[in-house]
C-alpha cells in the first residue's frame, strides 16, 4: 500500500516545499513593500528586491496551481498612507515591465509586431530617460494647477497637492489650456544629485537622519504634512505623458512631450527610433552618459511612439503593451552561497572564498566572491547555503553585502576556519583580536613556497645572488625546488641543470658554487632569511644576540621571546609557532643537515660600545633606512625599543621627527643627529667613507 501510493507523499511533500519558499518570499517582499512605499526607507536595494519578486514570479509560472491568493507579484506599490486623503485615479496608474538587454527588447518588439495587423508592424518607438524619482499625477482645471496625487497602489493614491504646490519648476498656472476643462499631466518628482547631496550634509551637520538615496529623499520630503518641509528641499518635476485632455492633433508621445515643453513643463531628454538597433544605440549612449546627468536614472523607457497604436495594443494585467522600461544592469543580486573554500596566500593567510549559484550582476555573471577573511563571515553572520546578497558597483569586485535571512530555510550550516591548511596541512592559526587566519607552515607551505624561496636567497638574507629570482621560480615550477632546503640539494641535479636552455655548464658551476658559499652564513641571517612573520633583519639580530644559541630559539616558549627587545605579544606568538610546526621543523633540519653554519655568536664588550643602552631610531635618515640603522645598532651592542621612555638612553632622530622627539626633549634623553650617527658608525668600522 504505503509503496503504491508513495508517491502521494512525496508530492504533498514537494507542494509543501514549494508553498513554504513562496511565503517566505511573499512576506519579505510585504515587508520590503511597506519599507519601501509607506516607510520610504528601503532595507534592500532595488536590485535584491527585483530578484526577490523575480524568484517569486518564476515559481507562480513554474507551479500556478500553487500561487498564493495574497501574492503581492500582481500588485504596485503598498496601500497608501492613512495620513493624506486618498484619491482614485480616473485612469490606472501603472507600472513598466522590464527588458534588461537586446535580447529582451528586441522580443518585447517581437510581440508587438505580432500584435499588430501587417500594415502598422515596425512602429516607430520613442526612447526617453527614465528618471528615478516618485510618479505623480497632476490636475490642472482650466489652467490652473488643482491637484497632485501619488501613484500608491495605482488605482488609489494621496492626495500631496500642498507639497507639490511648492516645486520651483512646476507652472501653477498653464495660460495657453485655459481652455481645456481638466488636463492630466503625470510625470516624476525627482530630488537632482547635487541638492541631495547637500540636504544629507546639511542633516549630519545638524545630527539628523540622511536619506539612503535621491529617491528617497525626494518621497519622503513629498510625504511630509507640513508642505514648509517640502517646500526646503530642492525637488523637480519632469512630466512624461499627458493622459486627459491632451490637444487633438497630438499624435505621438514625442509629441505630448514636446507639448509639455511648450506649456513650460521640463521633461526628460528623448529621442525616437525606427529600428531596435536604434533604441539600443539611444540605451547605450545614456548609460555612458549616466554618471555625469544631474539626477538619477535606471534606465530608458521605450514605448511605441504612435498615441493610436498605444491604443488599439492595450494592457496586459499590470502594465501597458506599448511601453517597457530598459533598465541598465541591477548592480546587486540574491543568489545562494553554495560553499565556502579557503584559499591560502603567498604570505600564509586564508581567505575564505564564497562559492556562488552563477548569478548575473551589473552584466556579468558571478560564482566566486572573496568574503576577505574569517572575521567577515562572523560579521555578516553567514552560513553555508545562505542566500546572501550580492554588490558589484561599476568595474568594482563584487562582495556579498548581507545575508537575506527571510529565505534562510533549514539547509544551512556554520562556517568553520579549518584547523589545518587546506594546501599544506600545517596548523592554521587565528591571533586573538585578529581578522586574518593564516597557515603556520611559513617554510613548507606550496602556497607560500615562491614568496619564501625569493626570501630566503635574498641579498640581506642568505646571500645567494648567484641564483636569480627568474632561475629560482623556474626551478619551482619544474618541481626541482619545494622548499628552501631543497636549493642545498640542486647539486645533485647538477647534469639535469646543465641541459637546461640558457644554463650552460659555467653557469650551473656558478651557480652551485654561490649556494655552496651561502652555507657559511652567521645566526641573524639565517633567522632573518627563514621569513617568519614579524621577523625583520633587527628583530633576527635581536634574537640572535638574546638566546646565542639557535637551539635555544627553537625550543624558546612564546613568554620567553616577549623578553626580547622589540618583540611584542604578536611577534612572540609567531615566531614560536612557526618553529612549533613540524614541517618547517623537517625543513630546518635539512637546512642544517645539508651543513648551513655560522660562527658563534658573542658580542664581547670590546665589540658592543653600545652595550647597555637603549636607542630610539626616529624620522627619516638619508644615508640609510631605519631598519639598517637599527641592525647597526644592535650590532654595536644597544637595544633598539620602538618608543620613547624614561629608560630610553639615545633618541636617533632624522629629517621630520616628530613627537618621539617632542617626547625625548620632555624626558631629556640624549638626541643624536644622523650625522653624528654616521661618525659614530664609521669610528666603529661599520661604515667606511667611501660609503
Ligand atoms: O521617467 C520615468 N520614470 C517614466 C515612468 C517615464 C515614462 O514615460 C513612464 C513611466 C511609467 C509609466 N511611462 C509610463 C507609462
Amino acid at each position: 500500500m504505503t509503496d503504491l501510493f508513495s508517491f502521494i507523499d512525496d508530492q504533498h511533500d514537494q507542494d509543501a516545499k514549494i508553498i513554504t519558499q513562496m511565503r517566505l518570499l511573499i512576506d519579505a517582499l510585504k515587508k520590503h513593500n511597506h519599507a519601501y512605499y509607506v516607510l520610504d526607507n528601503p532595507s534592500i536595494s532595488d536590485g535584491e528586491y527585483d530578484s526577490l519578486r523575480q524568484k517569486l514570479l518564476d515559481l507562480e509560472s513554474q507551479f500556478p496551481t500553487l500561487k498564493q491568493p495574497d501574492s503581492p507579484t500582481d500588485k504596485v506599490g503598498d496601500k497608501p498612507l492613512p495620513a493624506f486623503t486618498q484619491v482614485m485615479h480616473d485612469i490606472a496608474m501603472l507600472s513598466l515591465g522590464n527588458v534588461f538587454n537586446f535580447d529582451e527588447l528586441t522580443a518585447f518588439i517581437r510581440r508587438i509586431n505580432d500584435r499588430l495587423d501587417s500594415k502598422n508592424q515596425h512602429p516607430e518607438f520613442e526612447m526617453e530617460l527614465k528618471l528615478d524619482g516618485l510618479a505623480v499625477s497632476l490636475k490642472y482645471v482650466h489652467g490652473v494647477f488643482h491637484q497632485a496625487v501619488t501613484r500608491g497602489d495605482g488605482r488609489v493614491g494621496e492626495d500631496i497637492t500642498h507639497n507639490v504646490r511648492t516645486i520651483r519648476n512646476l507652472p501653477q498656472v498653464l495660460p495657453a489650456c485655459a481652455d481645456i476643462a481638466l488636463l492630466e499631466v503625470r510625470g516624476e518628482v525627482l530630488m537632482p544629485k547635487a541638492g541631495f547631496e547637500k540636504l544629507n550634509r546639511e542633516s549630519a551637520e545638524r545630527g539628523e537622519k540622511t536619506f539612503a538615496n535621491p529617491r528617497n529623499a525626494a518621497a519622503g520630503s513629498l510625504r511630509q504634512l507640513n508642505p514648509a518641509i517640502a517646500s526646503a528641499r530642492p525637488l523637480a518635476f519632469f512630466g512624461y505623458s499627458v493622459n486627459q485632455g491632451l490637444p487633438s492633433h497630438i499624435t505621438t508621445q514625442s509629441g505630448a512631450l514636446e507639448y509639455l515643453r511648450s506649456l513650460g513643463f521640463e521633461t526628460a531628454p528623448f529621442g525616437t527610433a525606427a529600428t531596435p538597433k536604434g533604441v539600443q544605440d539611444f540605451y547605450e549612449n545614456i548609460a555612458k552618459t549616466r554618471a555625469d546627468l544631474p539626477f538619477e536614472i535606471d534606465g530608458v523607457v521605450v514605448k511605441v511612439n504612435s498615441l493610436d497604436l498605444q491604443n488599439d495594443l492595450g494592457f496586459l494585467s499590470r502594465e501597458p503593451r506599448w511601453a517597457t522600461a530598459y533598465k541598465f544592469a541591477a548592480e546587486s543580486a540574491i543568489t545562494r552561497l553554495v560553499a565556502v573554500e579557503w584559499q591560502v596566500g603567498r604570505t600564509g593567510q586564508l581567505t575564505p572564498v564564497g562559492k556562488l549559484e552563477p548569478i548575473n550582476v551589473g552584466g556579468v555573471t558571478v560564482s566566486n566572491v572573496t568574503l576577505h577573511n574569517f572575521g567577515e563571515i562572523g560579521r555578516l553572520g553567514l552560513m553555508a547555503g545562505d542566500m546572501v546578497s550580492i554588490h558589484r558597483a561599476g568595474d568594482v569586485i563584487p562582495k556579498v553585502s548581507g545575508v537575506v535571512l527571510e529565505m534562510r530555510d533549514g539547509a544551512v550550516s556554520p562556517i568553520h576556519l579549518p584547523k589545518t591548511c587546506p594546501v599544506c596541512e600545517s596548523a592554521v592559526v587565528l591571533p586573538e583580536g585578529e581578522a586574518l587566519a593564516r597557515c603556520t607552515g611559513g617554510l613548507y607551505c606550496p602556497a607560500q613556497s615562491k614568496e619564501a624561496l625569493v626570501h630566503f636567497v635574498s641579498r640581506r638574507a642568505m646571500d645567494i645572488d648567484g641564483l636569480g629570482e627568474q632561475w629560482l621560480i623556474k626551478f619551482f615550477e619544474m618541481g626541482l625546488i619545494r622548499t628552501v632546503a631543497d636549493i642545498y640539494e640542486l647539486v645533485q641535479h647538477q647534469d639535469h641543470l646543465m641541459t637546461l636552455e640558457g644554463l650552460g655548464e659555467k653557469s650551473v658551476n656558478n651557480m652551485l658554487a654561490a649556494i655552496e658559499k651561502s652555507k657559511n652564513t652567521t645566526l641573524p641571517r639565517f633567522i632573518f632569511a627563514l621569513g617568519i612573520r614579524g621577523v625583520g633583519e633587527s628583530t633576527a639580530l635581536n634574537l640572535a644576540q638574546h638566546f646565542a644559541d639557535f637551539e635555544a630559539i627553537r625550543r624558546a616558549s612564546a613568554d620567553d621571546f616577549l623578553t626580547v627587545p622589540d618583540v611584542g605579544e604578536i611577534t612572540a606568538q609567531s615566531i614560536h609557532e612557526f618553529f612549533q610546526s613540524t614541517h618547517n621543523s623537517e625543513v630546518i633540519d635539512r637546512l642544517l643537515g645539508a651543513g648551513v653554519v655560522w660562527q658563534a655568536v658573542q658580542v664581547s664588550e670590546a665589540e658592543a660600545p653600545l652595550d647597555g643602552q637603549t636607542w630610539v631610531v626616529t624620522g627619516t635618515l638619508s644615508v640609510m633606512g631605519r631598519d639598517e640603522a637599527k641592525a647597526h645598532l644592535q650590532a654595536l651592542g644597544a637595544k633598539v625599543s620602538g618608543s620613547v621612555s624614561a629608560k630610553t638612553s639615545v633618541l636617533l632622530a632624522g629629517e621630520k621627527a616628530g613627537s618621539k622627539l617632542d617626547k625625548a626633549t620632555q624626558l631629556g634623553v640624549n638626541i643624536v643627529q644622523e650625522d653624528e650617527f654616521v661618525q659614530l658608525l664609521m669610528t666603529h668600522g661599520r661604515l667606511s667613507n667611501d660609503g
